[in-house]
């Protein structure tokens, strides 16, 4: 027997085994591709012969897979081995899929905990991988422990589908920084600016305008979106025009770019031209106009 199971060893489930087994747990690992497991297995991990002999090795089983169809078709087969065992799922999906996921642990007499990692492999084991989890509060309590190996938790409540609705909130706001970084970079890299030059200008003015965003919460949750500043949406929409024109101008795809404009369109039509750009949040909420 050992204290904890990790199915699926790619670059996560490694980062994830060896966190374990650096704070002293015994770990068994699987992964379909056994090759993957060697290395582990030369700091001290277990290498179960099968998903079954995984599962029933630990009470504690981590799956760290591609997608979520992928820990169903790992673990459907043994289904009855969960019972009396806890599985902590750290596969990205969505909410619903956790739910459901959830559901189908729990009728197998598991107890079930969600999970969203906020870092990437080399991460794990740090203060900075933030692990966001959710599901069931008394496994979460007699885990909590353990899965303090793998960074900093942050419990979000009982619902499972929480910490991967958190988990893509985050990551929509990096893409969406990512996607304005691309077309910045395009535009500056087409007048041949070099990148490294750039960067540093881009990268400070970001973290500058990151200092709006706790009173666009402030609106958002009390419904006054009233522009005390000098920066209101109808304004903004007015000057937005100038990007999409200057990334025309230098042949630079507009794909990006368009999407923002439609919406900043649609709340000055809705009158919100006064108002902050906090405002158009309700408009993206389709089923609540
Ligand atoms: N890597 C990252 O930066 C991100 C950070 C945030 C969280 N994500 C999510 O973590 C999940 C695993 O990601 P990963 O980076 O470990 O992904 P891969 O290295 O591609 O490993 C995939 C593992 O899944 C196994 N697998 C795939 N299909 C099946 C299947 N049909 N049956 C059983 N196992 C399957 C694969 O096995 P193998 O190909 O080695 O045999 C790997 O173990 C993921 O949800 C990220 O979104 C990572």
């Amino acid at each position: 027997m050992s204290e904890i199971t990790v199915i699926g060893l790619g670059a996560m489930g490694t980062a994830l085994a060896e966190a374990f087994l650096n704070q002293g747990y015994s770990v068994t690992v699987w992964n379909r591709s056994p090759a993957k497991a060697e290395a582990l297995a030369a700091k001290g991990a277990i290498v179960a012969v099968s998903v079954e002999e995984a599962v029933r090795s630990s009470p504690l089983i981590v799956t760290c897979l591609l997608v979520y169809d992928t820990v169903r078709e790992a673990l459907g087969p043994v289904a009855a081995a969960l019972s009396g065992r806890t599985v902590v799922n750290l596969t990205n999906g969505t909410p619903e899929q956790a739910r459901e996921m959830s559901d189908w642990a729990i009728s197998h007499g598991a107890d079930y905990i969600d999970g969203g990692i906020m870092a990437v492999p080399p991460m794990i084991g740090g203060p900075h991988a933030l692990i966001l989890y959710s599901g069931s509060s008394q496994a979460f309590d007699a885990c909590s422990g353990q899965l303090g190996a793998l960074g900093t938790s942050k419990y979000l409540g009982e619902d499972a589908g929480l910490a991967p609705l958190y988990d893509i909130s985050l990551l929509t706001g990096m893409y969406g920084m990512f996607a304005g970084t691309l077309q910045a970079l395009a535009l500056t890299g087409a007048a041949g600016i070099p990148a490294g030059a750039f960067m540093p200008l881009l990268a400070s003015w970001l973290q500058a305008m990151q200092g709006l965003l706790p009173k666009w919460a402030e609106q958002i949750d009390s419904g006054d979106h009233t522009s005390d500043v000098v920066s209101n949406l109808g304004m903004q929409a007015d000057a937005y025009v100038n990007l999409i024109d200057a990334s025309r101008s230098a042949d630079v795809s507009t794909e990006l770019v368009l999407p923002m404009q439609s919406l900043m369109k649609r709340g000055v039509a809705a009158g919100q031209a006064n108002a902050d750009l906090s405002s158009l949040v309700a408009l993206l909420r389709l089923s609540k106009q």
